[in-house]
């Protein structure tokens, strides 16, 4: 299980657009999201690009920490 920190989330919306960024990337499964921490958690099927996953959260409208 892999683990980051989210910048810029503070709502329950917040946490639902970033779950669903991280959702879509190729390889990434079981996305949760802790609101209290601004945490992400999710599990690879595959080796993804750290560089993907920032890439997505941004584009979603956070920031990986
Ligand atoms: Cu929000």
């Amino acid at each position: 299980m892999k683990k980051i920190k989210i910048k810029g989330m503070s709502c329950r919306h917040c946490a639902a657009a970033v779950k669903k960024a991280l959702s879509e990337i190729d390889g990434v499964r079981n996305v949760n999201i802790d609101l209290l921490s601004n945490e992400a958690s999710f599990e690879e099927e595959k080796p993804v690009d750290p560089a993907v996953i920032e890439k997505a959260v941004h584009k979603a409208g956070y920031e990986v920490v």
